[in-house]
């Protein structure tokens, strides 16, 4: 839930995840305060439906405070990844990497550096 990226004595740089919802519908709510320059992936696992079966996910993306973008719902199977967007961090300000519609589903987890457009250097 609070793991330490970047700057391993700061925590600003950090995701950091509200509640760990594992029986109910949510929502959830993750945020990284001061990212750290870099392409980042928003995937969404559906980690175990409980026998319920596939079930919808909506996810909501808000940059610099004032850039927001919903995605979904978008209908998952047991065990699927979905990978939703791209968000470049550049200067410390995000943007996002590709087009609202351009979204995967993945039946295993997906190696993210085939998905998402790695930064040149
Ligand atoms: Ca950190
Ligand atoms: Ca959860």
């Amino acid at each position: 839930m609070n793991p330490n990226w970047g700057d391993e004595t700061s925590t600003a740089d950090d995701p950091m995840l509200d509640i760990d919802n594992t029986s109910g519908y949510g929502p959830e709510t993750m945020v990284i305060p001061e990212p750290v320059d870099g392409i980042y992936a928003v995937v969404v696992h559906y980690f175990y439906d409980h026998g319920g079966g596939d079930a919808p996910a909506t996810v909501v993306i808000t940059l610099n405070e004032d850039n927001q973008r919903t995605y979904g719902p978008r209908t998952l199977t047991n065990e699927q990844y979905w990978v939703v967007t791209g968000i470049n961090v550049v200067d410390g300000v995000a943007e996002f990497t590709s087009a609202p519609d351009s979204s995967y589903l993945f039946d295993e987890s997906p190696t993210l550096s085939r998905t998402i457009p790695r930064k040149r250097r």
